[in-house]
């Protein structure tokens, strides 16, 4: 999986840990066609690691000094009578396959926002179950700059996290929301200062590599799931799931652990 050639990316795997780096640094590594077919792919390759058993985390973030700066709008100028581009097609084709796909993944995702996360890169680092940000960085709903509304499901999300007023707050302004700020609101996770970003990250990952993954699988799908269903509803999915768990590799060596007052073990099935 490591030896793999990416333009716009880069993809490495080392214990259990992929880490996907969006890499055009020049760009504030912003979205274009090659990176969205790169993505793609590199999310596939990770499921496919996790189906393997290779693959127990992965950690989203940027190259350079931003995490994303959203769609590259460098061909995106209309000139005057012209035909209005179908922006529907990349939400279509793009970015909601990837939000999709890594709200699906079977492994926890990270994301490490190292830098300012705009437009559909703040609503890819919150597509993501865990979300850390170092100090510096920041988060911009820049879409209602360009006359847009926020895609990549930040219509879904930042109303679920941060409430209403917040969400619309964000959206309707586009003001840059610090990641200090963002940890206050419960928009993220953890706000960390910059120089400890990536090894609080990678403890993080860590721990989640040695951790019970199919577990950890089952919960992001409750989560999910939840949003969009009644307690009685839900209440069942979690008796499927946890039956699910109940016969797992990793319940037996959770209890075995416990009793024997040693650390668990964990294979991830
Ligand atoms: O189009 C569709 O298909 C629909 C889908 C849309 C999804 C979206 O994401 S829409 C939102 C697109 N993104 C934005 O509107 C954000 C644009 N960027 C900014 O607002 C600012 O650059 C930032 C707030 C992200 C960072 O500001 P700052 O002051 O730190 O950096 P800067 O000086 O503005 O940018 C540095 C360079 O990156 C600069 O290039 P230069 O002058 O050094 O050659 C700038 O043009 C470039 N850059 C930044 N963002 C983009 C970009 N180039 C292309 N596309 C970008 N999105």
């Amino acid at each position: 999986m490591t030896g793999e050639q990416f333009q716009a990316i880069r993809l490495e795997v080392e214990a259990g840990v992929a880490t996907l780096t969006l890499n055009r640094p020049d760009r504030l590594n912003a979205f274009d066609e090659t990176m969205h077919a790169e993505l793609r792919h590199a999310i596939g390759m990770v499921a496919k690691g996790r189906a393997a058993g290779s693959v127990r985390v992965l950690v989203v973030t940027g190259a350079g000094r931003a995490f994303c700066a959203g769609q590259d709008l460098s061909d995106r100028t209309v000139l005057p009578g012209a035909t209005a581009p179908d922006l529907g097609l990349t939400i279509e084709r793009h970015y909601k396959p990837l939000v999709l796909a890594l709200r699906a993944l079977e492994v926890p995702v990270i994301a490490a926002v190292n830098g300012v996360a705009a437009g559909a890169g703040a609503n890819l680092a919150l597509a993501c179950d865990l979300v850390f940000a170092a100090r510096s960085a920041s988060f911009v709903q820049a879409f209602c700059k360009l006359g847009l509304i926020p895609d990549s499901g930040g219509t879904w999300v930042l109303p679920r996290l941060v409430g209403p007023a917040r969400a619309l707050g964000l959206a309707l302004l586009g003001d840059r929301l610090p990641a200090e700020q963002a940890a206050a609101w419960g928009l993220i996770w953890r706000c960390v200062d910059d120089g400890e970003l990536m090894a609080v990250v990678a403890q993080a990952a860590g721990q989640l590599a040695q951790g019970p993954t199919l577990g950890y699988a089952l919960t992001k799908r409750a989560m999910l799931a939840g949003s969009g269903q009644d307690l009685a509803a839900q209440l069942d999915l979690e008796r499927d799931l946890m039956r699910e768990c109940g016969r797992s590799d990793d319940y037996r060596e959770g209890v075995a652990a416990f009793m024997e007052k040693r650390s668990p073990r964990f294979v991830g099935h």
